[in-house]
């Protein structure tokens, strides 16, 4: 069976770290994937960027229906090219701060652009869910969380929301 890896949680420094480009065709970056998406679906979660199993590089999975037949993503150096003008609010969670949400405005529409395992260079234009994960699982590749794009205020709710139900789940453990 997959090794499920371990997700690291705020406030871990990796989360807060440039991630490094990957190279297509590395049998290595194809065994991370898979162990990746395990965990992801496992979690279960829609995307998962590899910063936040520890690994600092450029390598994001998702599937935005987990729940349903797999059709999962490898995306490999992701990018987004173009953004739409026109926003769209939606709420976001993220694995790495377990139970907190809060709604984001991010651009409605992205064109992404990354390589496959193989190398091959692919394009989308996403919207919807899709765009979403997208931005927010790129956005963990140069250390920024979903909680960065909301106000101070709730930001800092939501921090010491998650540091106090981490360190009640620590006791719980002990
Ligand atoms: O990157 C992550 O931490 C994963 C995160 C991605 C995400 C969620 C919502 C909007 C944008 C990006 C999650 O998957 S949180 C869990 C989640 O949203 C979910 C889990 C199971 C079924 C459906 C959704
Ligand atoms: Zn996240």
């Amino acid at each position: 069976m997959t090794e499920i890896l371990p997700i690291l949680y705020v406030p871990d420094p990796r989360l807060r770290t440039k991630a490094k480009p990957v190279a297509a065709g590395d049998s290595r970056i194809a065994e991370l994937s898979e162990r990746m998406l395990a965990t992801m679906y496992k979690a279960p979660g829609i995307g998962l960027a590899a910063p936040q199993v520890g690994e600092l590089l450029r390598l994001v999975v998702v599937d935005i229906r987990p729940d349903e037949k797999p059709d999962p993503m490898v995306l490999l150096n992701p990018e987004i090219t173009a953004e739409s003008q026109e926003l769209a609010t939606r709420e976001e969670g993220c694995l790495s701060l377990p139970n907190q949400y809060a709604d984001v405005t991010r651009p409605a529409r992205v064109k992404v652009r990354w390589q496959d395992l193989t190398g091959a260079r692919k394009e989308i234009e996403a919207e919807g869910l899709l765009a979403a994960c997208l931005q927010h699982e790129i956005d963990h590749l140069d250390g920024v969380l979903f909680v960065d794009h909301v106000s101070a205020l709730k930001r800092n709710m939501l921090l010491r929301k998650l540091a106090k139900e981490l360190k009640a789940k620590e006791r719980e453990a002990m």
